[in-house]
């Protein structure tokens, strides 16, 4: 048989296992905007569990999650203190400002992990002329610093200055899990360090659909709310729910394969003329390559020309990602073809 693509665009990609498709084919559902799916309410009940957190809420996507937490966090023309390369201010659109009317104030950091003293002073009550600015965002692993894992200890120094000035958190955890294996932390630390959070069941955990949105019980009751406002209120989705449970159960334990996948394939790209790792060694399944001089999305298309996929991300940088449908092979592929696909792309 031949390999088709080997596929780094992103964790978002894989397939659902066969335990998967056979648990949706099998799932018992009900109608979950009636409270009647018992798989999504299993799935609800179990992520909660984890977390040592009262309930949380099946949303179709982890943007849905991030934008139902901020917008109830956060009334319109208040402000949101978030790290400037994060997903929830430079990828979902304009969401905050479009959805709820929140104005962003992006901070700059080193690997994803905010200066406490900068949000301190960030963080104030509204004064006549200055919006309120009591939310605070965080996200870890932080996919565009590399997929770096910020220290639980760095979160909860976060969490007690937001605290201090009568401020909200939500973490945008969608790689959450790669964070918790890589450092070892158990997850009900993450639970602790947040009013809210979102962990994604569709990324590293390969289930095909799917998010979760954590919190106390009267936060999840808003959310849910806010679900069906948006659009997001599912059906007979126990199908989906029921993926989501294997992911969650079965998936976590392989995410240091990933790891270890990503670290070799940032060794072998790292050592190629022109190219270098701006957020250093990957600590998850994220390698963000800069390539100098050279245009990233050249040198994306000249290794699709070799059967393999990797994201521009920025005029001169190009992330591969690790996942449950890439193995040895596809690390071995991808490491030979990027010499050859940055020549040619510095030579176009
Ligand atoms: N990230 C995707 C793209 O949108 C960039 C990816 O391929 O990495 N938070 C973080 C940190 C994310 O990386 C993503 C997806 C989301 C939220 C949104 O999740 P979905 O795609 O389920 O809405």
């Amino acid at each position: 048989m031949t390999r088709g693509p080997s596929d780094f665009r992103s964790d978002t990609v894989t397939k659902p296992t066969a335990a998967m498709r056979r648990a949706m084919a099998e799932a018992a559902v009900g109608d979950d905007v009636f409270g009647e799916d018992p798989t999504v309410a299993e799935l609800e009940q179990e992520t909660a569990r984890l977390f040592h957190r009262e309930a949380s809420l099946f949303v179709p996507t982890g943007c849905m999650g991030n934008q139902i937490a901020a917008r109830l966090h956060a009334r319109p023309g208040e402000e949101a203190v978030v790290e400037a390369a994060a997903h929830m201010f430079d990828w979902e659109l304009a969401g905050l400002a479009a959805l709820s009317g929140i104005q962003v104030r992006p901070l700059a950091s080193a690997r994803g992990g905010l200066d406490p003293d900068l949000v301190r002073a960030t963080l104030r009550p509204a004064g006549g002329f200055r919006p309120r600015c009591g939310l605070l965002l965080l996200e870890n692993t932080h996919n565009f610093h590399g997929g770096a894992v910020v220290p639980v200890e760095h979160l909860a120094r976060l969490h007690a200055v937001a605290r201090e000035r009568g401020a909200r958190v939500h973490l945008d955890g969608a790689r959450l899990w790669n964070a918790a294996v890589a450092s070892g932390t158990p997850l009900p630390a993450y639970g602790a360090v947040a009013d809210s959070l979102m962990v994604c069941l569709s990324k590293g955990l390969g289930a095909p659909v799917g998010s979760m949105l954590v919190g106390d019980a009267a936060f999840v009751a808003q959310a849910r709310e806010a679900r069906k406002l948006l659009g997001g209120g599912m059906r007979q989705v126990g199908v989906l729910a029921a993926a989501g449970l294997v992911a969650l159960r079965t998936m976590r334990g392989r995410l240091a394969d990933d790891h270890a996948r990503a670290r070799r394939l940032a060794r072998a790209v790292a050592a190629v003329p022109r190219a270098s790792l701006p957020t250093g060694d990957p600590d998850t399944n994220i390698v963000i390559v800069r390539v100098e001089g050279v245009d990233a999305a050249r040198v994306s298309a000249a290794l699709k020309a070799r059967g393999v996929l990797a994201l521009p991300a920025g005029a001169d940088r190009v992330r591969f990602v690790t996942h449950l449908d890439v193995d040895d092979e596809d690390v071995a592929r991808a490491s030979a073809a990027f010499p050859d696909a940055v020549a040619d792309a510095a030579r176009a």
